[in-house]
Parts: C-alpha cells; structure tokens; sequence
C-alpha cells in the first residue's frame, strides 16, 4: 500500500497520538507544552511527522488531523484550567500551510476554543515562514482574525525559512521560535551563535517573546539565556511524552 492508502486507513482506524513536549521558563518552571503528533502504526514502529506530515498535506488528510489536534489540545486545557497546579499551562499547536489556507481554517479555531470553554490565549499556534511565500495579505489578515480572539502566536522554525524582514514586522506575532539546527551547535559555531543572537534582538526589538527549541545541554540554556532568550524547549528539560507521563512530569515538578 502506498503512505497516501495507509494514512487514510490510519486516520480511520484512530492510530494517531499526541505527545506533549514541556516549553521551561528562566526560573525553570513549566509555561506550557507543545503538541506533536504521532502515528502509531499497527505493524511499524512509531512514524515520525517527518515522514508523513507532507503526505496528509497532499491528501488534505491534514485537514481532518489537523482539527483533530487543535481539539485534543483545547479539551487538554479545559482540563487543566480546573486544576490550580495547571491552569498556568499554555499548549502549542503546529499548523500546517495547508491548514493554514483552509477557507475555515479561523472559524475552527474559533469553535474549538468555545467548545472547550477556554481562555483563548492558552492556545498557542506554531505557524511556520512558509506561509509567507506567497499570499501575504490574506496571511496577515487571518492572523489578525486569530489576534483578534485572542489565541497566541508563534513563528516556528525561525531562521530556516525566507523571511522577509519588512513583512516579519506586519504580523501580528507573540513569539518567534529558535530552530534547533542554530542551538545544536550554539556554542562551537559562531555563525550558529551570531545567528541565534540576532533573532533574540530581533524578537526584543519587535516587543515578541522568544523559545529555543532543542535545547540538550546546561551550556547551550546558559548561553541563551546570555544572550536574553528565556524559554527553552529541549531534551534537557523533557522529551515528548504521552500524555499520562507528561502529567507525572507535572506532578514531580510541583
Ligand atoms: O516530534 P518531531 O519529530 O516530533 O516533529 C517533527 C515536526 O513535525 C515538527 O517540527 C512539526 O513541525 C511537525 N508536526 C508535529 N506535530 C504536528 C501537527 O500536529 N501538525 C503539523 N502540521 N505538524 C506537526
Ligand atoms: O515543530 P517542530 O520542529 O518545532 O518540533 C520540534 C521537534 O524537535 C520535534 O520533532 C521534537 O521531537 C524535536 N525535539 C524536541 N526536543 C529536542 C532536542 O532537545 N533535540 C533534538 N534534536 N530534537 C528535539
Ligand atoms: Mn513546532
Ligand atoms: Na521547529
């Protein structure tokens, strides 16, 4: 069968999870999580989103995933706003262009929110600099849609895509995201570190909050947190875990 057959049947079958990865303040407190789906293929192991992302946009099975994510993570945060050791906890969500362009996409977002009953600014969606290739006016306009109810915005993958920079400040954005192929080598390459360093001015001089992600080492969080990036993402803190683990996470935390 082709991935296109078998992501069909997957999506039939309900064999896709999410695991949440912990986002980690200066003070190393939990702010949040990230979402990241999972495939759990019956007879594979684990298929990683790398290698079925950009078939489910193709097949615009992405669509239905897609809302199925942003429902999962907002019915996480209803649960959670009950809970006072939680109801700090913000959860990120990836879009994808495909989604992203989707005629309904905004009104989804709108109901997935009033369904759950939450507070919108939990939300957090991780829309990447693709989406600024083309169409920029009908982006800018759906983000603001999004702005306007609130929900929080964040540019994943910063630095690996085509960002202008006059456009960069049109958008009505909360975070830009460090892509982790800067803090691998963050402390050995002083491209990597000039580059990391630049988007953290960037991020202050637009007012915009900043996350590394991949964050492995005690070195590579010291160095960020020179440079003024105070939220981290990355296997030194946790890895994406189910969500029964990464509650266990959240109780030894606190
Ligand atoms: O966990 P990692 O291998 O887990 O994820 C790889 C990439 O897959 C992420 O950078 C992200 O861009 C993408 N991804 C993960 N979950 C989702 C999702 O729910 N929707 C979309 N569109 N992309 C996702
Ligand atoms: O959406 P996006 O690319 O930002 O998702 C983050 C990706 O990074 C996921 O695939 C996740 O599994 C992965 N990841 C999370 N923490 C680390 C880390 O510390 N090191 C590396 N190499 N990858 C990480
Ligand atoms: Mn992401
Ligand atoms: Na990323």
């Amino acid at each position: 069968a082709t991935l296109a057959t078998d992501l069909r049947q997957a999506w039939r079958e309900n064999q896709f999870l999410i695991d949440y990865q912990p986002q980690v303040g200066a003070d190393g407190r939990m702010s949040g999580v990230e979402a990241l789906l999972r495939w759990r293929h019956p007879h594979r192991d684990l298929v990683a989103p790398a290698d079925f992302i950009s078939t489910a946009e193709e097949t615009s099975l992405i669509i239905p995933i897609g809302r199925w994510v942003l429902e999962q993570a907002c019915a996480q945060l209803a649960e959670w706003a009950r809970r006072p050791d939680r109801r700090h906890l913000s959860i990120a969500v990836n879009v994808s262009v495909r989604q992203f362009r989707h005629p309904d996409f905004v009104d989804e977002v709108m109901t997935a929110i009033a369904d759950a009953g939450i507070a919108p600014h939990k939300l957090k969606l991780e829309l990447t600099e693709s989406l600024l290739a083309e169409g920029i006016e009908v982006t800018v306009a759906k983000m603001g849609s999004l702005k306007d109810m609130g929900v929080t915005l964040s540019l994943d993958d910063f630095g690996m895509g085509y960002s202008s920079l006059s456009y960069l400040k049109r958008l009505p954005l909360d975070q830009l995201k460090i892509d982790k192929a800067f803090v691998k080598d963050i402390l050995t390459d002083a491209n990597d570190a000039a580059i990391a360093r630049t988007i953290i001015g960037l991020a202050q001089s637009l007012g915009l909050s900043v996350i590394a992600e991949g964050v492995e080492t005690r070195e590579q969080r010291d160095f960020l947190a020179q440079q003024g990036c105070l939220e981290y993402q990355g296997y030194l803190f946790c890895k994406p875990l189910p969500i029964e683990e990464l509650e266990q996470f959240i109780d030894r935390q606190a």
